[in-house]
């Protein structure tokens, strides 16, 4: 069985900004498991476990769609019991959402059951617990909106090593220019 997610990488120059922010959250944190930098994505569609993997290959490469501009801002919480959800927001994106959409097609029609919610975030951090006086929206002012070009999207696979998280991209489909 392999876990299987579609998502959005980041440049390393947008990882390295996005690693500073999480360094500049970790300051206001009590506890938290923050995403390291080469894990830092955008999730478009959780596939799970499956076995699969070729078929999940093939709705992904189906895609056709155009390269886009997305762009970061602002910071929220998702409340869980064990600690919060940390996370960036963007602004709207018609193109993101066009192309979530379409690809949680091609999965269903692949016969994957997947959940077509999407809430547009981006992760830094999980099981946070901020201090007190920890306010997203003044944080939020404190870092301008950051705007990431798309190229491609990925079929990434997700697995624990030793303990640790590690993705790893197994098919994606680069968009036109
Ligand atoms: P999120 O962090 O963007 O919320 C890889 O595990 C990615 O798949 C995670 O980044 C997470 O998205 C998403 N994911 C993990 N488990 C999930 C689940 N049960 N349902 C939906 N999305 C999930």
């Amino acid at each position: 069985m392999t876990r299987l997610f579609v998502a959005i990488n980041f440049p390393p120059a947008v990882r390295e900004q996005l690693t500073e922010i999480i360094a500049g959250a970790k300051k206001k944190a009590r506890e938290g498991n923050f995403t390291r930098d080469e894990n830092l994505h955008l999730t478009l569609a959780f596939i799970g476990e499956t076995e699969r993997l070729e078929d999940a290959k093939h709705a992904v490469e189906q895609i056709s769609a155009s390269c886009f501009d997305l762009t970061l801002s602002g910071f929220g919480t998702f409340k869980r019991r064990d600690g919060d959800i940390f996370w960036m927001g963007m602004e709207k994106c018609p193109p993101l959402l066009d192309i979530q959409k379409r690809l949680c097609r091609h999965l269903t029609d692949c016969g994957f059951e997947i959940d077509k919610r999407f809430t547009p975030h981006l992760t830094l951090g999980r099981h946070v617990i901020f201090q007190k006086d920890f306010d997203a929206e003044a944080f939020a002012k404190t870092v301008p909106p950051m705007t990431v070009p798309v190229e491609r999207i990925s079929l990434m696979k997700s697995e624990r090593v030793n303990g640790r998280l590690i993705y790893v991209e197994t098919a994606s489909k680069e968009l036109q220019k």
